[in-house]
Formats: structure tokens, C-alpha cells, sequence
């Protein structure tokens, strides 16, 4: 096997292979078996120790956690639910919404997490693909949607179901299925990436080895709770490592800088737009009073990084992870933490760069094992070998220091959210008059990448109406912001539209 430096003799097929930071061999990433277990564990040894601060500033403990996810998890067996069944979870951050995600996991079901903005449509394409039998959903209308799809359980997120006995929990192997979030893809069509007790075991056991991690530690959690940062990052590792965390249920800059002042918090977790907006602030010094400030999801450019150095007294640590995979690579924690690099492979995950094309490969304990029913998705994005495709490019330094350089697949990330053109695309087309429809994201300082919208057609069309209605049917993060009609899309001889060559008309 190849050492950090990459020097002996390496297959054609990869340029460079980075072995993880801990060797495999050196920690058991698995001996905890699965996440609900070590969560339990933590609550029954310490009952009283605060865990989560609720949105309305009440603080939970770990005997309350106990009770509560036993009685949710009663309360959804005694309506039908087995172990290996399905569950959507949705809904703005709460304490509420932690426990039917825990109470889910401790009695085996698989939860889906799914974004509480999203549209009819959206909604409707995850249910056809992944028939769960329950979904916990907090938004009124969702749970109607819910309902006319024929999901047999449907509750608010208190899960407001008659109580029944308990069921066994906290018997899950680490190969059990847990967590079956949605990925729109390239293909338009969203598909679920099934990960393990395991992957998310050994993900979260990495992060708290990486980031020094420990039961003192409390985090300030203004993430969504549906996408592996707010979740798979901020919920698990809290819960794992006996910390506690501060739930906000949104972002908003004057809390995070509050609570971060108080000195009652020693972590925050957040993509790059919401450090462009916490270096802008009034009283931005006080995020300098945490111990460790990460960033991810999305590109922290190098200026970004130094500005919040000067603006904050903090030294971001960036690092890089999808939802495929959980983490995958982070700066380190006592040695540089080097702008614009994401720097080694967590514990426990390998990394190469394909030769042809630097595309970043990994595998590890933490890789999923492929999409919900989707045996050519899954084949395609492993190689021959077992490798993922992570459809990143990368590169690495001479230091070791991994740096994501572009992307070989055709994604838009916007605040830390990702976008996938084609399904714009394929909606807009559906627009009267609208010929074709081209969509990619313009660089931004704010947002990284603002969702942008050519559409071909002839001069009478009314290019904002079509967006506008296309928009119905689009969670508010995926509208084009920026819209511009053109005779024609820049083609090449093959008739694909070459997006390098959109240019706004003048
Ligand atoms: C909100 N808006 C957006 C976005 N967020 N538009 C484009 N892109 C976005 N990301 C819209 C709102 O609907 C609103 O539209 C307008 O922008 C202004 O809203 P504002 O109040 O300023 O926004 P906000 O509520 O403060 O949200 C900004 C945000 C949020 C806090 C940065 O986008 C966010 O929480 N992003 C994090 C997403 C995340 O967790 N990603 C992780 C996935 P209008 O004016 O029309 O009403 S990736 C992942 O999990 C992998 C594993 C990883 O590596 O982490
Ligand atoms: P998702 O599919 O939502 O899990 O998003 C994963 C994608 O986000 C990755 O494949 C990367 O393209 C991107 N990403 C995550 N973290 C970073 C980062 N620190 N720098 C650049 N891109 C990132």
C-alpha cells in the first residue's frame, strides 16, 4: 500500500492514494455497534447531564431523551411499524424532531429525512421511491400529502398516536439500515442513499477522534436537520460523544454571535454563507470565544477563510464530506488549517484521485453500500475495484493536504444547498414557448453559486412568468434567482449545450 507520500510504484487507474489519518487497524470505528445504542448508553450514565436546549430555551436531559424516545418508539410500533420499515421525519429544528429521529432509529426503522420546504412534487417523488409506512412531518399540508399518497402512519412531530408497550430497541447490527436521505442527481429522478448503522457509526466515532470532540463540549446548532450536516455532523456526534447542543431553530446571526458571546457554547458548525454573513456583523469578534469553528458543504474560499480570521479571531476548519458518505476529509485540528485545502482523510477513509481525471475515489466504513432499489445508479458511481465516485475533483499537495479543484458532475451548490440543473431544467422546458432551458449557477460572494436560468425562446416570451410557475413546484432554494432569455443556447456540433459559453445578452 502507498504511504502518505504516494511513492511507491501505483495502478494506472489512480494518481495518488491517501491512507486515513488513523490506521484502520488503530481504532475500532464499529465497537460501538450502532448510534441509538451508544446514545442510550449516554443517558442512562448520566440522566441529568443537559443535552439538547430546545428552541424555546428549555434544556433536555438524558433521562427525558430516554423516556421520550421509548414512548414515541411505543407509540410507533403499536400502530404497525417493524423494524426495516420506512419513516419520513420532516421539520424544522426541535428537540421534538430529534426524538421521533432517535426513537425511529433505537427500534430499527430506517428514517428518511427530507427537507420541510419542499413542494407537492418533491414530496411525492421521495414517497413513491421509498413507501415508507409513517412519516412524522411538523408541516400541516405535508401531512395531507402525506396521506393522499397512501402513508399508512401520519403524525405531527409529536407523534401524537396512542401509547402501546415498548418495543425491543437498541438491538440493530451495524450493516442494519438506518438513514435513507434523497439526492436529486444528474438524472433529475431523486434517488435514496441508503447508509448503515455502521456508516453513520463510524463517520460520527471519526469526527469526535478529529475535532477533540468530548461530553464538555456544546455545540450551536443553527443547521437544518434534514441533510448529513445538521444530522449525520451536528445531532449524531452530539448525541455520541455525551456533549450537548444549542438548537436555533434557524439561522439568524445576532443569535449565534449571543449565545457564542455567552460563553455558554464552545462550537459552531456552519456553511460558508453563514460565515459571510457572521464576518459582516456587528460584534463578529465573539465567534473568536469558541473552540473550534467548522465549515462545509460547500467551497470556504481562501479570502472568506482570511476574512473571518481578521473579522472573528477564528481559524476556520474546513472540511468535506457528502451524503453519500457522511465525512470524508478534514483540516486538522492542531496543525494548520490550511485555506482553500480540506485537508486528510477522516479515520478510517481511504482516498485516491482517478489518473484520467483527478476525480476524488474513497471507501472506508463510512461509504454506503448504493442508492434504494437503483442497481445501475450504484454501479455506476462505484468502480470496478469498489471505490465511490464521488464525482469531485481533487488534488493533492505536497504536504498531503487534500483541495476539492471542480466538479466533474453538473451541480450547483447555493448556500450550502445542492442543486441539480436538470430537474429545473426538465420543468421549465414544460413552460409554453419556452424551446430549452439551460440552468447553472453564477459565482456569488454570499451564496457561492447563484441558481441562474437561460431559457430559448422566441423575443415574445415572457421569460420571468415561465420561472415564476416553474418555481411552484421547486423548494425555494432551487428558483432561479437570476433569469435571461435568448434566441438560441450556445450549442456545439453534437447540439449539447455548452454551458462554459452562457453569457447574459446584453
Ligand atoms: C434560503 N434561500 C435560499 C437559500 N436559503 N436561496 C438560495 N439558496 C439557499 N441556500 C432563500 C429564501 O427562501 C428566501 O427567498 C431568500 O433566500 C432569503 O432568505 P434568508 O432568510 O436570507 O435565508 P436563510 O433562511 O437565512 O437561509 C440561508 C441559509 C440556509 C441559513 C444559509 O440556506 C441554510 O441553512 N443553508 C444550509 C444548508 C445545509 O445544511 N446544507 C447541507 C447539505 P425569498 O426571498 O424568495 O423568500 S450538504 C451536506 O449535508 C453534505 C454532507 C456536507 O458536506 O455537509
Ligand atoms: P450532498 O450531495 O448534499 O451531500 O453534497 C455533497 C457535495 O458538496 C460534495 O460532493 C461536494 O461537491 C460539496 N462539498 C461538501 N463540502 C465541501 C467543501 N468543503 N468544499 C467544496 N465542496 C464541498
Amino acid at each position: 500500500m502507498a504511504g502518505h507520500d504516494g511513492s511507491m510504484a501505483e495502478p494506472a487507474h489512480w494518481s495518488r492514494h491517501l491512507p486515513p489519518e488513523t490506521e484502520p487497524a488503530s481504532v475500532d470505528l464499529l465497537a460501538r455497534v450502532s448510534l441509538p445504542a451508544a446514545w442510550a448508553a449516554n443517558w442512562r450514565a448520566a440522566p441529568d447531564r443537559p443535552v439538547l436546549r430546545d428552541v424555546d430555551g428549555t434544556w433536555v436531559g438524558g433521562g427525558e431523551l430516554l423516556e421520550r424516545t421509548e414512548a414515541v418508539a411505543g407509540r410507533l410500533s403499536h400502530a404497525g411499524a417493524r423494524p426495516g420499515d420506512r419513516i419520513v421525519v420532516s421539520g424544522a429544528p426541535s428537540v421534538s424532531l430529534v426524538v421521533a429521529h432517535a426513537a425511529a432509529l433505537r427500534m430499527g426503522l430506517v428514517v428518511v429525512p427530507v427537507n420541510a420546504a419542499y413542494s407537492e412534487r418533491e414530496i411525492e417523488a421521495i414517497v413513491t421511491d421509498s413507501r415508507p409506512t409513517a412519516a412524522v412531518v411538523d408541516r400541516p399540508e405535508m401531512q395531507g400529502w402525506m396521506r393522499t399518497l397512501g402513508v399508512e402512519m401520519v403524525s405531527g412531530i409529536e407523534v401524537e398516536l396512542p401509547d402501546g408497550p415498548v418495543p425491543t430497541l437498541d438491538t440493530v447490527a451495524s450493516d442494519d439500515p438506518a438513514l435513507l436521505p434523497y439526492t436529486s442527481g444528474t438524472t433529475g429522478r431523486p434517488k435514496g442513499a441508503l447508509l448503515s448503522h455502521g456508516n453513520l457509526l463510524a463517520s460520527a466515532e471519526a469526527l469526535l477522534i478529529t475535532w477533540r470532540w468530548t461530553s464538555e463540549d456544546r455545540l450551536i446548532l443553527a443547521l437544518p436537520l434534514f441533510h448529513i450536516h445538521g444530522l449525520g455532523v451536528g445531532v449524531h456526534g452530539t448525541l455520541l460523544a455525551g456533549a450537548s447542543a444549542i438548537l436555533q431553530g434557524r439561522f439568524d446571526v445576532e443569535s449565534v454571535l449571543d449565545v457564542a458571546g455567552s460563553g455558554e457554547a464552545t462550537m459552531f458548525f456552519g456553511v460558508p454563507t453563514m460565515y459571510a454573513r457572521l464576518a459582516e456583523a456587528d460584534g463578529a469578534g465573539r465567534l473568536g470565544n469558541l473552540r473550534l469553528c467548522v465549515s462545509g458543504s460547500a467551497p470556504l474560499s481562501p479570502e472568506m477563510h482570511r476574512r473571518i480570521e481578521e473579522r472573528c479571531g477564528q481559524r476556520i476548519l474546513e472540511r468535506y464530506g457528502m451524503t453519500e458518505t457522511v465525512m470524508l476529509v478534514s483540516n486538522p485540528y492542531d496543525g494548520e488549517r490550511r485555506a482553500g485545502a480540506v485537508g486528510f482523510p477522516f479515520p478510517g477513509v481511504e482516498l485516491r484521485l482517478a489518473a484520467e481525471n483527478a476525480e476524488i475515489e474513497v471507501r472506508g466504513p463510512n461509504v454506503f453500500s448504493g442508492y434504494f432499489e437503483r442497481p445501475d445508479a450504484t454501479a455506476e458511481s462505484f468502480t470496478d475495484d469498489g471505490w465511490f465516485r464521488t464525482g469531485d475533483i481533487g488534488a493533492v499537495d505536497d504536504d498531503g493536504y487534500v483541495s476539492i479543484v471542480g466538479r466533474a458532475k453538473e451541480l450547483i451548490i447555493s448556500g450550502g444547498y445542492n442543486v441539480y440543473p436538470r430537474e429545473i431544467e426538465d420543468l421549465l422546458r414544460a413552460q409554453p414557448g419556452v424551446v430549452d432551458a439551460a440552468v447553472v449557477g453564477m459565482p456569488s460572494e454570499e451564496w457561492g453559486e447563484v441558481v441562474t436560468a437561460y431559457l430559448e425562446g422566441s423575443a415574445d416570451l415572457d421569460a420571468d412568468s415561465a420561472v415564476a410557475a416553474a418555481s411552484t413546484e421547486l423548494a425555494p432554494y432551487k428558483r432561479p434567482r437570476v433569469v435571461h432569455r435568448v434566441d438560441a443556447l450556445p450549442r456545439n456540433a453534437m447540439g449539447k449545450v455548452v454551458r462554459g459559453d452562457l453569457r447574459p445578452p446584453d
